[in-house]
This record gives C-alpha cells, structure tokens and sequence, in this order.
C-alpha cells in the first residue's frame, strides 16, 4: 500500500461509540500530524433539554483530549452532577446523565448551530477549545437519526432506547434516517485516503449510519479499508451489540458475525486471539481489547503495520 504524504499514511477511521473513540485515540498517538482523519457517528444525535446532544463526537472529542474517563468512556472523567440533581428534584427528565462540565459542551453547540453554524464547523470549535488538533468530522451536517424498531412494534430514539430502556426491549431492526447527505469534508477525506479504519463499534447503529450515506460506500470500496472487531469471544466489550447480531441477523454473536455485515468492503480485519475463521482477506489476531491507553497504543501500531502489508 502507497503512502499518501511523503513520510506516512493518510488514515480515515470510520467510528461511533467508545470502542471507536479508544481505537482513534491509540491512531492518534501513533500517526504523525496531519494523517489521521475521524468520521463520526451522528446518528445518536437527539435533542434533550432543548439541547443538541451529539454522544458519539463528545466521546471522540474528550478522548483526544484525555478527559473521558478509561472505564466508563463516555463524558468527561471526574465531571459533577449538580445540575442533573436539581433536575431530578423538579422532576425534569434526568434519565440521561448531563455532567455540569459536559454541559457546557451542548450549551455551546446549541447556541452556535441556532446561530447558523454547521455542526461541522461547532464540533472544529468545540476541538479547538479543548486542544484536539485531529480533523473530528461529524458524518452529516444534516439530522441523520437512528431509530430502533423493536419486536414488540415500537420506535424509539436510539438514546431512549439505549439508555432510558436500556437496551432491554429486543430489536427487530434498526432504522437510518435524514437526508442521506454526507459533508463535502468527508468526501474530501475519503478521496484523500491511503486506508480506511472501521473502529470497533457497533456496525448496526454506529457504523452503517455512515456507511448508509449517499457515495460513502462506494468511495470506501476503492480504498484499503480494515476493520476491527467489536465482538471478542462472542462478547460485545460494552454496550448492547452482541444481542443485537443474534436479534437482527439471527447468528450467534461473532467476529465472523461482523465480517459478514461488511459484505465486500473488507481488505483486512483484526480479531481477538482464537476468533479468527475463513476469510477471503488477511487476518491479524492480536489483543484487541484495548481499553487502557498503553494498549490503545500497542494495538493502533500493530494495525498501522498490518495495514501497510496489504496490496
Ligand atoms: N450512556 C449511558 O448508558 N447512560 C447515560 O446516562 C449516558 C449519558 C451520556 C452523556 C453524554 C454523552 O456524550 C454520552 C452519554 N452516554 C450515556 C453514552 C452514550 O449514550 C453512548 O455511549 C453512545 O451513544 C454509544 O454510541
């Protein structure tokens, strides 16, 4: 695979959740300046308090500047709760967790987006302010909302149905909605690219978001692209994802499981040691679980390397 600048790679990682934030993270301390691109989930985006909550772009954006906490992954490490308190007291909807810190974030995209800002252009400022040099793209600047549609006939919002049901009603399918238009900087990206990431996230409800949007496939289709596996050992690291692999593509949860929602998009895919299988690509099997940043670092190396091998 050729380099794009002279001296590296130009890497676009495609990501949602905290599993993508980690793996941006361990990318980010191991490309030089200027060769790592994140295009980020906004199909979990919703409006809470009046408020334009953006989940997915806070959780890279307070990876990248070392705020979000190594366990949980979301919010801002440390961050208080007074505010959400108070609520709780007057009875105003507290089921999603505001931090006092946190909020100041929505406060101001809010307020920049309502004065005409795209959330392209907030989410550049909102990274400045906090020190983040690395390009964090939201997917669209247009609502793109993902929406569950569950066995029982009901749609939700997937914040309420991740969070304030907490993922408990079984899944049927999973809806993309919204205009279907990207942003002429992700194209640009895209174009630009050496090697396409797709992070370890959830494929249905953070990664096809992206995917689903009007010429992304098919720009990624002519770029080396890798992914990682979100499943290890039949196991989801966080969140809801390997009930919905059974749910939704009615298999067993697995890495092969995730393979197979990717189709032909695949050049190559890392897996945790022993859930490697019969693939039409190479495989690395290393140690994916990369929650601490010391392995965040280890594993964004050995992919870079890896990547670099493919034709
Ligand atoms: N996840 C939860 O499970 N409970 C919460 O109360 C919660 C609040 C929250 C606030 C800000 C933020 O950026 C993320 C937050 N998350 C919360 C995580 C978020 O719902 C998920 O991590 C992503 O949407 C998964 O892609």
């Amino acid at each position: 695979m050729t380099g794009g600048s002279e001296n590296g790679l130009s890497v676009v990682a495609l990501a949602g959740g905290v599993g993508g934030a980690r793996l941006i993270d361990g990318l980010d301390r191991v490309l030089p300046p200027g060769s790592l691109t994140a295009v980020v989930n906004t199909g979990d985006d919703f409006e809470h308090w009046g408020l334009h909550i953006s989940p997915d772009l806070d959780t890279v954006m307070y990876t990248l500047a070392g705020l979000a906490p190594e366990d949980r992954g979301w919010g801002i490490g440390g961050d208080t709760f007074e505010v959400l308190g108070e609520a709780r007291r007057r009875g105003v909807d507290d089921w999603f967790q505001l931090g006092d810190r946190d909020l100041v974030t929505h406060l101001f995209r809010t307020k920049a987006m309502s004065g005409g800002k795209s959330l392209t252009q907030t989410t550049a400022t909102l990274c400045k302010a906090l020190g983040v040099e690395r390009p964090i793209l939201p997917m669209s600047d247009e609502p793109c909302p993902t929406t569950i549609l569950t066995r029982r006939g009901e749609e939700l919002a997937f914040q309420e149905w991740l969070v304030k049901e907490r993922a408990a009603l079984p899944v049927s399918n999973v809806r993309h909605g919204g205009s279907g238009e990207t942003t002429r900087s992700v194209v640009d990206a895209l174009n630009l690219a050496d090697l396409i990431v797709i992070c370890p996230s959830n494929p249905y409800v953070s990664i096809d978001p992206i995917l689903g949007l009007t010429g992304i496939k098919e720009a990624v289709r002519l770029k080396p692209t890798v992914a990682v596996s979100p499943i290890l050992g039949g196991k989801a690291v966080k969140g809801p994802l390997a009930a919905m692999i059974s749910e939704i593509d009615g298999r067993p949860p697995s890495a092969e499981a995730v393979a197979a929602h990717y189709e032909d998009l695949l050049g190559g895919y890392a897996v945790h040691p022993g859930d490697s299988f019969e693939a039409p690509y190479p495989t690395l099997e290393t140690n994916v679980h990369i929650q601490t940043i010391d392995d965040r670092v280890r594993f964004a190396g050995e992919l870079i390397a890896f990547a670099r091998k493919l034709k």
